[in-house]
């Protein structure tokens, strides 16, 4: 069976590429060709995930799944949130977006943040959605060259190490990616045996 990733984030896709489902196949956007812009309208990652999974599922005819994630900061009232790629700006970098939340953050005490992915899977008009957190804290500086986005000034709980001072291996250990795509790959288990 092959599926479709609608992503055109390479670091979403070596993730969940290091991650196997017996029997399926992901296939990558590259893989089919399409260089297109995937759409995100919607002001909740749920709606974004879900946009994105249908639009790529009814172009190309087949089954297809998405995620949209999130860093939720509980001190900046759960910003970037459903912004989190385009935090400072529509063409913000990695490094753009890690100073806004680091120099919003300078001087507060509460660094509660968690990581929320939600990950849907767009078959023949119907669709499911399965989300994985990850619960942790918004480190005071940079921590670590590994990963992209928000890694280095993360934490996870239960960890020593920032998301960056992690190996791919290390971060699926605590990666809210790896517990959105562990419920998808359940499911799909259950629906092709
Ligand atoms: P697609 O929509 O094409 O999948 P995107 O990069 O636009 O790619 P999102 O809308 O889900 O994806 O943006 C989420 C942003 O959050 C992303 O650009 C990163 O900056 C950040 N992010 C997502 N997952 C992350 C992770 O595991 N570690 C650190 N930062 C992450």
């Amino acid at each position: 069976m092959k599926i479709i990733f609608a992503t055109s984030n390479q670091h979403k896709l070596r993730e969940i590429k290091s991650l196997v489902i017996p029997g399926v196949e992901i296939v990558s956007l590259q893989d089919i060709g399409f260089e297109g812009e995937l759409p995100e309208t919607h002001e909740t990652i749920e709606e974004n995930s879900l946009e994105k999974a249908e639009y790529l599922s009814k172009k190309f005819n087949t089954f297809c799944f998405a995620e949209d994630t999130g860093l939720i900061v509980d001190a900046l009232n759960g910003e970037p949130g459903v912004y989190s790629a385009r935090y400072a700006g529509e063409t913000a970098t990695f490094d753009d977006n890690v100073n806004k939340v680091l120099s919003k953050m300078e001087g507060q005490k509460n660094r509660k943040a968690r990581f929320k992915t939600v990950i849907t899977y767009y078959s023949q008009d119907a669709y499911v959605q399965f989300e994985g957190v990850t619960e942790g804290e918004i480190l005071e500086e940079r921590i670590g060259n590994e990963g992209f986005g928000y890694d280095p000034i993360f934490k996870p709980e239960g960890s020593t190490k920032s998301y960056a001072e992690m190996s791919l291996k290390e971060k699926n250990e605590f990666s809210h990616r790896k517990k959105s795509f562990d419920l998808f790959a359940n499911h799909l288990q259950q629906i092709t045996v």
